[in-house]
């Protein structure tokens, strides 16, 4: 594959209903998508960024800076046979995952359609449906968060996970397990606590919680351990486990029993896949998380998620559960039994809207 030219675009797509974590509130999902163009083919990839660097070190602005000064001169005008050789043409460039994955995630749309194969199959995923599960955001008051949870699990979503922070926490889970019973229930504190808030996490251990998802701080792994062997439930890492080292070394001190694997926190789909085959052959389940992706990010990630060891329901909701009109043709859609299929359809499987993505773009250009 020739890499003719490179598109890249800033794109915001308002969302239905506001999203509140721990690191501050979203209206809206602003990202990146890149498009290729190899051969008189084009692949997508989105570059899930936002307009602040809140949940890592990256945001839009970092990202089309490193895309423009070093990314896309890498690979412009190179014969790319596999997208398994991108990350050795930019391991030079330290970090900025989310950057590179947008542009890998484009060779693998590009790549699979050339094979007329599902990017599915090429990453060698054995599921076609995935058990998926809804994040749902801190809310003003706690009555607004269990009428939305009544309402996701009506539409059939298999477990709830809350986004959690110091003061709501603990009285929260305990109304949701007082109205809903045994729900599978998960809690993601987004990195807002230190190791002196243990006692909030061992008042959270009585509560038969799935996992909790990335405690303490997004660069430790050391305190987690020490957290970790204080309870019983899994911690699960979210922002801490930036690449596969840090998956191996954060396994072999005990610093979590779960991961939760985005490709574009780890720099991409192959380092994404090789997680989740050392998590397998150590009997470690992990799951698919998300960041609000438009369907352009969200078909690539069904595609990870139909792996072996992807046993947890993953972050994978609806097109509908963020957004009034999505970028691709068909949205994403639940099923009756909780699960979303995987596409089928050689590449991505999907098809973008280009005049939808026209109509939300803010930046555009063309590299060649
Ligand atoms: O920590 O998993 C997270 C959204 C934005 C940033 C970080 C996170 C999230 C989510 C939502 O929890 C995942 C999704 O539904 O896409
Ligand atoms: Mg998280």
């Amino acid at each position: 594959m020739r890499i003719d030219a490179v598109e890249l675009r800033e794109v915001a797509l308002p969302l239905r209903f506001p999203f509140e974590t721990s690191f501050g509130r979203s209206e809206s999902h602003v990202c990146l998508l890149a498009r290729i163009f190899s051969e008189g083919a084009e692949g997508w990839g989105e570059v899930p960024a936002d307009s602040a660097p809140l949940y890592n070190e990256e945001d839009v602005g970092t990202a089309w800076h490193v895309l423009e000064r070093f990314i896309i001169p890498a690979i412009l005008g190179r014969a790319i046979d596999d997208p398994r050789a991108f990350p050795p043409l930019v391991t030079r460039i330290r970090r900025h995952h989310m950057a590179k994955a947008g542009v890998e995630a484009a060779l693998w749309d590009l790549y699979a359609r050339q094979w007329t194969q599902p990017l599915r199959m090429m990453l060698g995923g054995t599921q076609e449906r995935i058990p998926v599960g809804v994040s749902l955001g801190i809310e003003p008051e706690i009555d607004i968060l269990l009428d939305r949870i009544s309402d996701f699990l009506a539409q059939g979503y298999r477990r709830i996970k809350v986004k959690i922070k110091p003061g709501w926490d603990v009285a929260v889970v305990e109304r949701i397990r007082a109205v809903f019973g045994n729900i599978p229930l998960q809690v993601d504190a987004n990195s807002a606590y230190t190791l002196a808030d243990a006692n909030v996490f061992r008042a959270l251990d009585e509560y038969g919680l799935l996992l909790i998802e990335q405690p303490l701080e997004e660069d430790d792994l050391i305190d987690h351990a020490a957290l970790q062997a204080q309870l019983r439930t899994p911690i699960c890492l979210d922002e801490s486990i930036v690449s596969p080292s840090h998956a191996r070394k954060a396994l072999d001190i005990g610093a979590c029993r779960v991961i939760n694997i985005k490709a574009a926190r780890v720099g991409g789909l192959s380092a994404a896949v090789a997680i989740h085959d050392l998590c397998h052959a150590r009997g470690v389940p992990v799951w698919c998380g998300g960041l609000l992706e438009t369907g352009i990010g969200r078909a690539a990630n069904l595609a990870l998620a139909s792996l072996p060891n992807f046993i947890l329901p993953g972050d994978l909701s609806a097109s509908d559960r963020y957004y009034e009109q999505d970028l691709i043709d068909p949205p994403v859609r639940l099923e009756s039994d909780g699960t979303i299929a995987v596409p089928a359809a050689p590449g991505l499987g999907v098809t973008v809207r280009l005049d939808r993505v026209e109509a939300v773009t803010t930046r555009c250009a063309l590299f060649r």
